[in-house]
Order: structure tokens, then sequence, then C-alpha cells
């Protein structure tokens, strides 16, 4: 297969409502989706990224910069035949990891359709339904966290994530429980606490949580590791995995006991696989994280929440939990708590450029 063309389209999509985490406010998603077309198909993929550098260290601009100047002169043109040849021809280049993963990603769409086979298929995925929860975000009162959590539980998740900060924690849980007993619950802290918060994490403890996800820094493993000790409830990262090696080292330190997967943050599909395999040969279970795709990006994470390690519930929603009108056909549903993984070739969804077209801020095109 040739990588004959390329296509960069920037879209701005409000959200239905805005996500609040420990590093900020988003109303809206600025993101990269990504075409990559051969003998006549086009695989697809995003890059999610954040207008502000504060989830890692890329942005739209950057991951924008990073995929016309870097990463499309790479491979535009060449000959593959097999996705895992795409990280290798740029692996000369640093980071980047939401830029990388939307140009990979589309490889592995495409590479899917010309097999005719459905991507989670193409990655080993055994599953025919996925078990999926719900991400919330901070809110101006426990009050409307409490609703909102209920409206969710009422649509059948099978987990409840929740976002804390100082000032936002333990009493949030606490009501929480006290509302719904020992539903699935687990928290986020995207790195807001340090150690001297030894007080918090003991009341956290008490919960019964099934995991605490990424409570200090971003680039931490060590520290995670004197933490966990101390605490009954697993602690699960997300920010300090961006390779497989990062996932070893942090098992054999003991930072953690679980592991968040996502596609964007690790670099692309061929990193994601190779975490997978680990945590799996350890048992050690892992969950597919989210970063509010749309549609595009969903369905990849779907395709790889299809494989075995993937034994918890994990952050992809519905379509209607993030847009008022997604841009893929049919949108994302939840039923009872699955997701149906798709049978059809690549993502197994259809491309909704029509409304890819609405909102639109600017397109690029490459060809080999
Ligand atoms: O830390 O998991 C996170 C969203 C954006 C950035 C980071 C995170 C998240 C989420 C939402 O928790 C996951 C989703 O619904 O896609
Ligand atoms: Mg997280």
């Amino acid at each position: 297969m040739k990588i004959e063309q390329i296509r960069l389209l920037n879209i701005k999509m409000p959200l239905v409502s805005p996500f609040e985490t420990s590093f900020g406010r988003e109303t809206g998603r600025n993101t990269i989706l990504v075409a990559v077309s051969s003998e006549g198909l086009t695989g697809w993929a995003e890059a999610p990224t954040m207008s502000a550098p504060l989830y890692n260290e890329e942005t739209t601009e950057t991951a924008w910069h990073i995929m016309r100047d870097f990463l499309v002169p790479r491979i535009i043109g060449m000959k593959f035949v097999h996705p895992r040849e795409i990280p290798a021809a740029y692996r000369e280049i640093r980071g980047n990891h939401i830029a990388k993963s939307g140009i990979e990603g589309a490889v592995w769409d495409l590479y899917a359709r010309v097999r005719g086979i459905s991507l989670s298929r193409s990655l080993g995925g055994t599953r025919d339904r996925i078990a999926v929860g719900v991400s919330l975000g901070i809110e101006e009162s426990v009050e409307r966290l409490l609703r909102k959590i209920e409206r969710f539980l009422g649509e059948g998740y099978r987990k409840i994530k929740v976002k804390i900060k100082p000032g936002w924690d333990a009493h949030v849980v606490e009501a929480i429980r006290r509302e719904f007993g020992q539903i699935p619950l687990m928290v986020d802290a995207n790195s807001a606490y340090s150690l001297g918060h030894a007080d918090l994490f003991k009341k956290l403890d008490q919960f019964g949580l099934i995991m605490i996800e990424q409570p200090l820094e971003h680039d931490d493993i060590v520290e995670h590791a004197i933490l966990q000790r101390q605490l009954r409830t697993p602690i699960c990262l997300d920010e300090s995995i961006l390779h497989a090696k990062d996932a070893r080292n942090a098992l054999d330190l003991g930072s953690a006991r679980i592991i968040n997967i996502k596609v964007s943050r690790v670099g692309g599909m061929t990193e994601a696989l190779a975490i997978h395999d680990l945590c799996l040969a350890r048992g050690v279970p892992v969950w597919c994280g989210g970063m509010l795709e749309t549609g595009i990006g969903r369905a990849h994470n779907i395709a790889l929440a299809s494989l075995e390690g993937f034994t918890i519930p994990g952050d992809t929603s519905a379509s209607s939990r993030y847009f008022e009108r997604d841009i893929i056909e049919p949108e994302v549903m939840v039923k009872e708590g699955y997701i149906e993984v798709p049978s059809g070739p690549g993502i197994g969804y259809a491309v909704r450029e029509d409304l890819i077209r609405r909102f639109l801020v600017r397109e690029e095109v490459f060809r080999g």
C-alpha cells in the first residue's frame, strides 16, 4: 500500500456541557482529524488535542505544526505493509504523542479497510461489545453532580468517574456514596495533589473506590509508589505513562495497580498495544481512557477496548454525552452500559464529511 494523500482537518465543535478538570474548563473541542488515502480508500483518525498545554505539553497549534512539518513529510508517498511501520518512519521525532497518534491511527483504519476487516479485528480484539463508564467534570455544586450521576446511572453506565481537585474531593465522594451506595466509583485528580495531602488520601481510602487516577505529578512514578504503599485503593496512572517502558517501570516500582491506556497519550496504536500486552502478561487490569474525542477518535477507542486485557469499563461514552450531533453515522450508542463493537471494515462507522465541513477551521492536503 502507498500513502497517496493525507488530509489534516482542524475542527471546532461545541460540547453539550462544559467539562471542568483540576487543570481547566473545556466548552468545546478544538481537534484535528486526519484522513489518509490509498487505492481509492480513506482511513480516518483523530489527534484529540486541547487548545492549551494543560493535560500534556501539546496544543492544537503544536500538533498541526508537528504533523504538517515533520510527520507528514516522512510518510507521504511511503509504501508500507503494516501500520507499525508508520511510527518507525518518524522514530527520531521526540514526544508530540497526540500528533503522532492521529497520523498512525488513520493508517490503521486504512489498513483494516483495505483488508476488508474491522479495526477491532486487525488489532486482535476479542469482544463484540465493551462495558463503558462516564467521566464527569467538576460542577458548580455537589447537587448538580449528583443529578448528573443519577442520569448516567439511569442510562446504564457501568462506572462513574468524577474529577477531583483540592476543595472538591472527599466531601463530594461522601455525598455520592450517601446517595448511591456502592456503585462502581472512581476519582481522577489529573495531578492536582502532592504527598503532603496524606490526610485527604487517608479519607479517600475509606470509600471503597475502584481506583484513584493520577493523584500526583504528571511526570512522576516514584512518589506514586510511595503513596500506593500507604493505600488499599489501587492507584491508576494516566499522564505518567507515555511509553510501554514507563508502564513496565511503574509496575516494577509499585507505582500503580491499574493503567489507563489512551492511544493519543502514548503516541499511537502500536504503543497502546504494547502496553496492553505487557499488562495482560502481568495480570494488571487496563481500561481505555478518553480525551473527549469526536466519534472518529472514539471509534478507535472502541476498537482498542475490545482487546482481552480491557477488563474495567472505560471512559468511552455515547455521542450524546459530548455533542449535539456527532460526525459519524451511526452515532455511538450505549445500551445497558455497553457499546457494540462495529464489525464493518475499518472503524465501522461512516464519516459525515458534510457535518465536518460545518465545524471546519482549516484544512491542508498533501499528495505523495
Ligand atoms: O484525565 O482522563 C482524563 C478528558 C480530557 C483530558 C483528560 C481526561 C479526560 C477525561 C474524559 O477524563 C474522558 C472522555 O470522556 O473522553
Ligand atoms: Mg485521567
